[in-house]
This record gives structure tokens, sequence and C-alpha cells, in this order.
């Protein structure tokens, strides 16, 4: 059987004209074709219908270069602009955004006192904007200020602690205070947490010195103090802050 012809656009090409290799559909807008090409090119043109009206709705999937056709270096481009701009949009749904939040590190640190029962715990994390909340309670004090510092040892030796050794201080700073600048503080000098008359502590504030995970002033793993008397703040080394009432040490959580 004879093929039939289709007519598309202006038919100047002669019937045996083989378009089906070329390339552009601008180049091969001007034919005559059977029914079979005819079948193949609407289906083509529907097909590229398809994906431009999909890589727009979509914002950021990727898309494949149509057929045969490899991709320019504009056109890939192009492709990397729309996929960030697509992230952005995005917001917290962005895969790389939920990774950057998963590495935000905590840690937590169970209290026990000189008889080792466990008084309190507290609580690390690393916030995104910066700093490590720490926050949690202690009980079993008497009521008042207690120095609370982390120590440069890492072990808790009931009941005297001084396995936990003296302050945490990498930066070889002098004793001071939370308010402190960086460079008047120890990395651990946390100040005091306060009991109330039915003797617990309860505390939650952010410290911008320590960190969970890098750098000098790294506390996981260290140990930490709850001492039997307030910290002034100022006396050398330790705030004249007494006897240890309670330690832990600082776990980081995985
Ligand atoms: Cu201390």
């Amino acid at each position: 059987m004879l093929p039939r012809w289709h007519r598309c656009g202006l038919a100047i090409a002669p019937p045996a004209y083989n378009y089906g290799r070329a390339r552009s559909d601008a180049y091969v807008l001007p034919f005559q074709h059977t029914e079979k090409e005819h079948h193949m090119k609407m289906m083509r043109l529907l097909m590229m219908g398809l994906l431009s009206v999909g890589f727009f709705a979509a914002g950021c999937s990727s898309s494949q270069p149509t057929e045969d056709k490899p991709m320019t270096e504009e056109q890939a481009t192009e492709e990397e602009v729309t996929e960030e701009e697509g992230a952005e949009g995005h917001g917290e749904m962005h895969e790389g955004m939920m990774e950057e939040g998963a590495e935000l590190a905590e840690a937590v640190a169970r209290v026990i006192n000189p008889e080792g029962e466990e008084i309190g715990t507290v609580t690390f994390k690393e916030l995104a904007d910066g700093g490590v909340q720490v926050s949690g309670s202690v009980s079993g004090l008497t009521p008042g200020n207690h120095g609370f510092h982390v120590h440069e040892n890492t072990v808790c030796e009931a009941p005297d602690f001084k396995s936990a050794g003296g302050h945490f201080n990498p930066e070889a700073h002098e004793h001071g205070g939370p308010a402190n600048e960086h460079n008047a503080r120890h990395a651990g000098d946390f100040g005091n947490i306060t009991a109330n008359e039915e003797g617990v502590a309860e505390f939650d504030f952010v410290d911008t010195m320590i960190s969970l995970r890098e750098g000098l002033n790294n506390v996981a793993g260290q140990a930490m103090i709850v001492h039997a008397d307030e910290d002034d703040l100022v006396s050398q080394p330790t705030g004249n802050a007494g006897g240890r009432v309670g330690c832990a040490v600082i776990t980081v959580v995985e």
C-alpha cells in the first residue's frame, strides 16, 4: 500500500525528503511526510509541550535534554539558576537546609550528688544562629545561688568530685561571669544557678562562648560542677564558690 502524505505548513520539500534525522523543528517545518512520520512529529511536539509545562510547574525538578539534542552550556546554566531559585522558594523543605538543621548538636549531662544519686539534668542545644542553649534543673540544693561551671577534666568521682579538676579554660583567661567579654572569663564560666526554697534550681540561658563540636571551647565530654556556695564572679581562680555538691559529664546525643 502506498503511504499517505500529510501536509504540514508549506510543502516545498520533495516527498522523499528525509526529515527524521533533523534536529531542529524550525528546520523541518516545510515538507511533506508519511502518516507515521506525521504521528511521530505530533508526539514530539506534544512531549516538548508537556516537558516545558512540567518544568515551570515543578520549579526545581531537573529536566532532561530532549531526545538526542545535547544541552548547550547556556541551557545548563539557566537550569542551575532555576534550581537554586526553586530551592529558596521551598524554605524549610529544601534538602540542604534539613541537613544543616540535622548538624546542630545536642548534649545532655546528668547531675549526681556526693552520694551518687541523680539530682538533675542539664541539656545543651546548639542554635542555628550561634551559641548553645543550656537548660535544665537541679534539686537537693540549699536555697540560694550556687556556682555552676564546666571543669577541665572528664570524670565525676563522688563524693568530692575533685576528679573534675579546675575550671575549663582553654584560652587561659581570668575567671569571670557569663556577662563578661569572651577574653575576660573562662569558657565554662556559667555564673550561678539559683535554688528556690525547695532547693530546686531551674535555668535556661544561651552561652555564646562554648560549642559542642568544634574549636577550642568545645565542652563535649567535659565534667561540670554545681558548687556549694555562690560564685562571686570575681575571685581568682574559681569565684570562691566552695565545695562541690553536684557533678555531671556532658555527653553529646547522637
Ligand atoms: Cu566550678
